[in-house]
C-alpha cells in the first residue's frame, strides 16, 4: 500500500506560555523534545521568535544575499547583527535540546546558512545532509549533526515549505546509495514512505537530525523564501583546547618533510 504522507503529523514539541515568555523550557519539555527528535528525526517550535523582528531579519537576509556578488565588505555581513543576534546563535528552545541530544561539548561555525527558494524555484532531490556515522553497520547510531533551521517567513506549501520523512534518519543505505554524491535518496523508495511538507509559521525553530531525507518544494507563491541553517557538532576527539597539550607548534623544517600522507594524520596540529 502506498502511503500519501497526508495523514503524517508534524513532530510538534508544544510548550506552556510561560516557557515561551521566560525563553526556557522546562526540563520535561527538553526531555520531550529530545525524544520526538530521537524517534522522527526532527521536532518543531512553533512561532518562538518575534514576528516583526523575523520581519526585519528577512529583509536584512535578502539585503545580504542580493549584494553577495559584490564582495567588497571586508567583515562577513553575517558576522555581525541581526545576524549574530543570541536568539538566532544561541537559541534559547534549540540549545538544551541539542545539548540533550549530542552532549555539552556541542560545535558549530559560522556564518551560518541560509536556505533560499525564489518564486518559481524547482523542486530539490531528496537527500540526507549527513550519512550515518559508520555507514556500514547495519544499525544507525545517536545522532552526531544536527541542523537548527529558523523560517524567516511563513512555510506553506506553497512557497515550497521544505518536504521531510520522518524516521528516516534511521535507514541504513545500500551501497550504492551510500556512495553517491550528497547523499542522494531513492526517489520510487522514498514514495513508499511517510513524508509531510514542513507547514510552519515564520519564527519557528526546527530542529533536525541531519540524516532525515528531505528536499525543497516548488516555489509557486510570489515571494522569497529564506529559511536560516545552523549546524551544530557532536564533539568526538579533536581536542584544540585540551589543557597543556597538543599545542606545540612543529617547525616548518620539519613539517615541510613530513609525507602528505602524515600531514593529513596530523592535520589539526599546529605549525610554522
Ligand atoms: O530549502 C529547503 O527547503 C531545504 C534545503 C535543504 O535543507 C538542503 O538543501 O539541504
Amino acid at each position: 500500500m502506498k502511503t500519501t504522507g497526508k495523514t503524517v503529523n508534524i513532530p510538534k514539541l508544544e510548550i506552556s506560555s510561560q516557557e515561551r515568555a521566560e525563553n526556557k523550557l522546562t526540563p520535561e519539555s527538553v526531555d520531550a523534545g529530545a525524544r520526538l527528535l530521537r524517534e522522527t528525526g526532527l521536532v518543531v517550535i512553533e512561532s518562538v521568535l518575534p514576528r516583526d523582528w523575523i520581519a526585519e531579519l528577512n529583509i536584512a537576509m535578502e539585503d545580504v544575499l542580493s549584494n553577495e556578488e559584490s564582495g567588497h565588505e571586508s567583515e562577513h555581513p553575517m558576522l555581525k547583527m541581526p545576524f549574530m543576534d543570541p536568539r538566532i546563535v544561541d537559541n534559547p528552545f534549540a540549545m538544551p535540546i541539542l545539548k540533550a541530544a549530542m552532549g555539552e561539548k556541542i560545535f558549530a561555525y559560522l556564518p551560518y546558512g541560509c536556505n533560499t527558494t525564489r518564486p518559481g524555484g524547482d523542486i530539490q532531490w531528496i537527500h540526507r545532509d549527513s550519512g550515518q556515522l559508520f555507514p556500514e553497520l547495519p544499525f544507525a547510531l545517536p545522532v552526531s549533526t544536527i541542523v537548527v533551521n529558523i523560517p524567516l517567513v511563513d512555510f506553506t506549501v506553497e512557497n515550497g515549505a521544505t518536504e521531510v520523512w520522518p524516521g528516516s534518519h534511521l535507514i541504513i543505505d545500500d551501497p550504492a546509495v551510500r556512495n553517491s554524491p550528497y547523499n542522494v535518496c531513492d526517489e520510487e523508495r522514498a514514495a513508499q514512505l511517510p513524508s509531510f511538507q514542513l507547514e510552519m509559521p515564520a519564527g519557528s525553530v526546527v530542529v533536525r537530525d541531519m540524516r532525515c531525507w528531505h528536499r525543497a518544494m516548488p516555489n509557486r507563491s510570489q515571494t522569497i523564501r529564506h529559511m536560516l541553517a545552523l549546524v551544530y557538532f557532536r564533539r568526538f576527539h579533536h581536542s584544540p583546547d585540551a589543557p597543556g597539550i597538543f599545542r606545540s607548534r612543529v617547525p616548518a623544517e620539519i613539517w615541510n618533510n613530513m609525507s602528505e600522507e602524515a600531514q593529513e594524520v596530523y592535520r589539526f596540529q599546529t605549525h610554522d
